[in-house]
């Protein structure tokens, strides 16, 4: 049986079913459906902010987001992040300019201010893993250099900083709701924001601009969600609790069996702040280890345990982004990291087994 990073959490059947038996015999399937605003008002209260707007997936949220916000030119974002962050940018015709990471994962503040300019319009930052930004920095920075703040939140879902929850930071934040994560609606995504106007174009724009039955009111497109999509959502985040409680669970027994392992270094979140620990990550420093990452990844995967080498080999390395200029950080970790399986299917004698292939594939 193959152990993967991503599997994606189930809800309750029967809770789903009768959500679709009701979906079915309202004819109501999807336009801003009751579901729909269900999942929207559960997530306004969950991350106690002041709107939630359902999207089809993070990536057209992002999209929904810089449109509403009426960014031009060029965007700061880190290269250390899924390729969707970028691309979603790209794909409307904004240009991405790769920022440098911390050893944290998250785009270094002290680096944007060197790379603002007249054509910035925006900073977009990423809670890469669920571990959130620097954002009250973020913050002031781009207040300082009036430009936008907005976050790719996908990983983020039930994390928070500073005791605010992560959906309250920057003008806009956007959450994914995709099948491999933490609490998934099949596909799907959630643009949070604290902002009345922002939020109302928001909500026009992922239905073709229209505002009532036929006032086309602005450009925009197809980002709706449908009714089954948010039902599943709102299964989802019925157990959302029960998901962190198994993640967590396994992080500790992960740190139990790693920590002592010479160059396998473990990725921990502020112990502080909440999280959702959907990601168990691990950093391979190969002098100390006495092997690569990528040896590792490969036994790993001979014995179906399919660890991933996510966001290999950062964005800005990728061929239809370059050239770039040299992130140091971002080729370190990108050379180094190794996510490993967790959820709830995952069980402690996994675990043990997937530390104890990786002990073995160091004595190599
Ligand atoms: N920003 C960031 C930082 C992101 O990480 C993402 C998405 C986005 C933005 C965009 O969000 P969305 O537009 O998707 O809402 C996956 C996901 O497709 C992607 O959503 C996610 N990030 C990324 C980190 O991971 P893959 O290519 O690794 O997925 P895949 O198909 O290999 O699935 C992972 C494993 O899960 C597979 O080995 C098998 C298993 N699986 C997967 C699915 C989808 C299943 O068993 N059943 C399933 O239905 O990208």
């Amino acid at each position: 049986m193959k152990l993967h990073v991503g599997l994606p959490n189930l809800p309750n059947n029967d809770v789903l079913y009768r959500a679709l038996d009701d979906i079915l015999a309202s004819h109501r399937l999807t336009n801003n459906g009751p579901y729909v605003r269900k999942l929207e008002a559960a997530i306004t209260e969950t991350l106690g902010v002041k709107h939630a707007v359902a999207v089809c997936n993070a990536t057209i949220g992002l999209q929904i987001v810089a449109k509403a916000l009426g960014l031009t030119g060029e965007v700061i974002m880190p290269a250390w992040t899924f390729v969707a962050t970028a691309h979603a940018m790209e794909w409307i015709g904004l240009k991405p300019i790769f920022c440098d990471v911390s050893a944290s994962h998250s785009i270094m503040p002290s680096r944007i201010e060197r790379l603002v300019n007249d054509n910035t319009s925006a900073i977009l930052g990423v809670h890469l893993w669920g571990n959130p930004c620097l954002c009250r920095t973020l913050e002031f920075i781009a207040r300082l250099h009036e430009v936008k703040l907005f976050f790719d939140a996908a990983h983020a879902f039930g994390c928070s900083y500073t005791g605010r929850r992560v959906g309250n930071f920057g003008d806009a934040e956007v959450f994914s709701l995709h099948a491999t994560k933490c609490i998934n609606s099949f596909e799907g995504g959630i643009i949070t924001t604290n902002d009345d106007e922002l939020a109302d174009a928001c909500r026009r724009m992922r239905n073709f601009g229209f505002v009532n039955f036929d006032d086309v009111q602005s450009f925009g497109t197809n980002g709706k969600m449908s009714e089954i999509h948010a039902a599943m959502g709102l299964a989802m985040l019925d157990q959302f609790s029960q998901v962190v409680d198994a993640n967590k669970a396994n992080f500790v027994l992960y740190v139990e069996y790693l920590e002592s392992l010479p160059g396998i270094y473990i990725l921990k979140p502020n112990a502080h702040e909440d999280h959702n620990y959907q990601y168990v990550v691990v950093e391979v420093d190969q002098a100390a280890a006495g092997v690569s990452r990528d040896a590792i990844l490969a036994y790993l995967h001979e014995n179906n345990v399919i660890a991933r080498r996510y966001f290999y080999p950062g964005i800005h390395r990728l061929p239809m982004y370059v050239p770039s200029r040299a992130l140091p950080m971002t080729e370190r970790l990108a050379e180094r990291v190794l996510v490993l399986p967790t959820g709830p299917s995952v069980s402690g004698n996994d675990i043990e087994r997937v530390c104890s292939l990786i002990k073995e594939a160091l004595c190599k």
